[in-house]
């Protein structure tokens, strides 16, 4: 393998040799010289034949993970296949999306859910999505992401990849650090972002140290219902800075919860008044805060019921965590962003965006030092800072730029590193010593990449047992790797290769992402998803998981009117809705239920009606209510509008709603 090192304009015809004869290419009447042909003609190496064997995966061939990717502005979550990189179905969110109803006929509480005071905002910016995990390992069971602009969290089911519940944050405007779970999914964490007065009040900027607020929230996750449950769920009050991302403790760190900061300057920008713009303010200090949260004690003290209820929701006063111990701070490195806690709990790694260093902190000395008051100050609202020199294990020189760490399960961690365009391989030390032919502490290597790199995602690497293998650099700028689709460019996901030690990471796919900008993705092994492929049995609601006794059935099919109400009781199979001719008449109200009575993997029916803003996606199985009012007269062609049979496009009916 040592060809693959090699310049990448040079064919080795021995590595060609080994791809043919190991690929059996030669059954299908191939040769060496043609595949060697092929590669000389578009200009492919010997690492690019490498890179495509590692990563072409034949028609019917599966992929070993599975990715779950933020979509960013689409506020919606992308499925990905690793190593293909083959994108399997996006899943609406935050934001209707057409292709699968979701806004359009169904979705709509669940959309009016992350409304507030029933003002609508049908868009989200969807920044970290979270699997939910059993003993700090993936379970495949629920998905949750955040909603960076409105700070909202769903939940989606991953029996069949669907929304299932939004939730507002009754408290702030704008979220971050979150959604991360606990080692048990016992709590969603949702972070606050921009410090703001609580529940949407209006407080001028010169007000900012007294009434404006840092926040985290700790949803209580309810496994049986498959929701969020709100009244067993609580928030703490932070101090007013930008509380930025964060990372549940896990094995020896279980019950803590660590988060970092921007703006402990308290800036308040300005620019306009000639007053240093926020940028410059926030950077300011040499040093921000982590926070060190001990939520099993604040679960506790919440359930003693010594909370303030604000906006009808319980919060743990900045006053009571600091009287019980909840909350300790420590100096983290200038304009900390990522923090990342290592597979076995033991340390918590973090990023200054403006410090060329990653930062370990030793959660055994956090511990001690809590436990001895070794602080080094309080902080101007009375908060305990834990003195750095005590709490710090190591810090190592990895680039300029650093931003979020992933581990793999040899004792090596990867930082995106944002100024370098480069991804760092660096050694761990203590426990995880050993585990790689380099020194503990040390960077080992830097693979470029193109260009920007935000967060990157290991395969299974949020775990306390992570997989390695792959590595994705979720890349913000792309610049030339692609035709450019006029001045709005992709983004770049590139697939690294991690499975060998020392220095050899290549980069072996790209794949543009031309879809809002995600952020952040979990990779989990493919065979732990058990989802379904039709839904369990004829007349499932999916939104309550269970069959609908009103589900319209086979036979049964008819519309009833009862005073000014229409009732449909509609089936979908190919290839044709029974019943096809629907009368109305202006201004009824009309109940339309409707049944996709298939039992076909992939007979998917759409139902779609023109000039009511109606489309329905119906998996099979899948029932769906529709309710409006028939406002406009007129002859209203419905239609199918997933092409599923030779007749599909005769799977059609009259919608006909008479004038007054
Ligand atoms: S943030 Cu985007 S690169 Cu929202 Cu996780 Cu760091
Ligand atoms: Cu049913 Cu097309």
């Amino acid at each position: 393998m040592k060809a693959h090192k090699n310049s990448k304009r040079t064919l080795i015809a021995s590595l060609v040799i080994g791809a043919v004869a190991c690929c059996g290419s030669a059954a299908f009447g191939q040769s060496m010289s043609d595949v060697q042909k092929v590669a000389k003609a578009r200009g492919l190496s010997t690492a690019d034949l490498m890179a495509a064997a590692k990563t072409f995966t034949p028609s019917g061939q599966k992929d070993e993970y599975i990715m779950f990717s933020s979509g960013g502005h689409s506020g919606q979550v992308f499925v990905i296949g690793v190593p293909s990189m083959r994108m399997l179905r996006s899943i609406a969110v935050f934001t209707p999306e057409p292709w699968q109803g979701w806004g359009y006929g169904v979705g709509e509480e669940i959309l009016a859910e992350g409304y507030v005071d029933g003002k609508e905002n049908l868009w989200g910016d969807t920044h970290h999505p979270a699997l939910s995990e059993t003993a700090g390992d993936y379970d495949g069971e629920w998905l949750f992401i955040n909603d960076k602009i409105n700070a909202r969290i769903a939940v989606i089911d991953l029996r069949d990849f669907e929304t299932k519940q939004i939730i507002k944050n009754p408290l702030t405007v704008s979220d971050h650090g979150g959604t991360f779970v606990t080692p048990n999914t016992e709590y969603v964490i949702e972070g606050g972002q921009y410090a703001v007065p609580w529940g949407f009040e209006y407080a001028p900027i010169s007000e900012y140290k007294e009434k404006y607020k840092g926040s985290v929230t700790f949803w209580k996750f309810d496994r049986k219902k498959g929701r969020v449950d709100k009244t067993r769920s609580f928030a703490m009050e932070l101090p007013p800075y930008w509380q930025d991302l964060s990372d549940a403790g896990k094995l020896v760190s279980d019950g803590f919860l660590f988060m970092n900061s921007i703006n402990t300057e308290l800036a308040v920008g300005g620019i306009q008044d000639k007053k240093p713009p926020f940028e410059a303010g926030v950077s300011k200090n040499a040093t921000d805060y982590l926070h060190i949260i001990d939520w099993k004690k604040a679960e506790r003290v919440f359930k003693a019921g010594k909370v303030e209820m604000i906006e009808d929701f319980p919060v743990i006063t900045l006053a009571t965590a600091i009287e019980e111990d909840l909350l300790h701070l420590t100096p983290e490195p200038r304009s900390p962003h990522g923090v990342d806690v290592a597979p076995k709990g033991d340390f918590i790694v973090i990023s200054g965006k403006l410090d060329p260093h990653t930062t370990i902190y030793s959660f055994e000395k956090i511990k001690r030092a809590i436990a001895s008051r070794d602080y080094s100050s309080h902080d101007e609202f009375g908060v305990p800072v834990l003195n750095f020199d005590s709490v710090v294990e190591a810090q190592v020189e990895v680039g300029l730029g650093p931003l979020h760490t992933q581990f793999g399960p040899d004792g090596y961690a990867y930082t995106s590193l944002f100024l370098d365009s480069a991804v760092a391989r660096w050694t761990l030390g203590g426990s995880y010593g050993k585990g790689t032919p380099e020194p503990d502490w040390t960077l080992v290597h830097k693979t470029p990449v193109h260009y920007n790199v935000g967060h990157i995602g290991v395969a299974e690497g949020d775990t306390v047992s992570p997989d390695g293998k792959y590595l994705i650099a979720f890349n913000k700028w792309s610049v030339d790797r692609f035709f450019p689709p006029g001045p709005l460019l992709p983004q770049n996901f590139q697939l690294i290769d991690i499975t060998e030690s020392g220095t050899k990471m290549p980069v072996i796919y790209d794949m543009p992402i031309g879809v809002g900008e995600p952020h952040y993705a979990q990779i989990i092994k493919a065979d732990k998803l058990n989802p379904w492929t039709v839904y369990p049995e004829i007349g499932w609601d999916p939104h309550t998981q269970s069959l609908d006794p009103q589900a319209p059935k086979a036979k049964m099919e008819r519309v009833e009117r009862k005073g000014d109400t229409v009732e449909v009781y509609m089936t979908a199979i190919r290839s044709h809705f029974n019943p096809e001719h629907i009368t109305v008449k202006q201004g009824d109200k009309v109940v339309w239920r409707i049944t996709n009575i298939e039992r076909s993997i992939d007979a998917t029916h759409g139902f779609a009606v023109p000039q009511y803003n109606i489309n329905l996606s119906l998996e099979p199985g899948e029932t769906a209510k529709v309710e409006f009012i028939a406002d406009m007269p007129g002859t209203f062609p419905f239609y199918c509008s997933e092409f599923c049979s030779a007749l599909h496009l005769e799977m059609v009916g009259y919608f006909m709603v008479e004038p007054k």
